[in-house]
């Protein structure tokens, strides 16, 4: 089973869209293993960044996701990386589909709303720097059997 980092970040937080963003991934069938509400600070953001080092946009993507505060989230579920990535829509809102969160809420790359992992090796990267093991819960939910035949 995949779990899966998904951030709402600094603009998803400070314009309400913190539930809007859950509920989509809740309804969507993917199960919530672990969730804060935290502050991050540059060293984290430069950790969880450092693939982008050295490219324009490096100084302006760390001062925006430490500018105030984010939902640090771990979703679960077969496929969870691929389904979190279309339920959250293209990296450029302005091109994001109409229907994904991006799409339908955002509108430029640089206030794209939230972050979700983009492969298995990134996704257990960044559930780690995020979260302790023990701040994820094992849980099993009654509706599995309706959401996967
Ligand atoms: P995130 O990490 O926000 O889910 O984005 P993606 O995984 O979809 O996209 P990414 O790693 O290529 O970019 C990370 C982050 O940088 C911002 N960005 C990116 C930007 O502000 N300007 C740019 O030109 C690019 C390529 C947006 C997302």
């Amino acid at each position: 089973m995949e779990q899966t980092l998904v951030l709402v970040k600094p603009d998803g937080v400070q314009r309400g869209l913190v539930g809007e963003i859950v509920t989509r991934l809740e309804r969507r069938g993917l199960k919530l293993l672990g969730m804060k509400f935290m502050q991050v600070s540059r060293e984290l953001a430069s950790t969880h960044y450092e693939a982008h080092v050295g490219k324009p946009f490096y100084e302006g993507l760390v001062s925006y996701i430490t500018s105030s505060p984010i939902v640090a989230m771990v979703w679960e579920g077969k496929d969870a990386i691929q389904i979190v990535r279309t339920t959250m829509g293209a990296t450029n809102a302005a091109t994001a589909a109409p229907g994904t969160i991006r799409g339908d809420f955002a509108v430029e790359i640089g206030r794209n709303l939230v972050h979700g992992s983009d492969g298995v090796e990134s996704a257990a990267r960044e559930v780690s720097l995020f979260f302790k093991a023990d701040e994820l819960v094992n849980w099993s939910r009654e509706t599995d059997r309706w959401i996967r035949e």
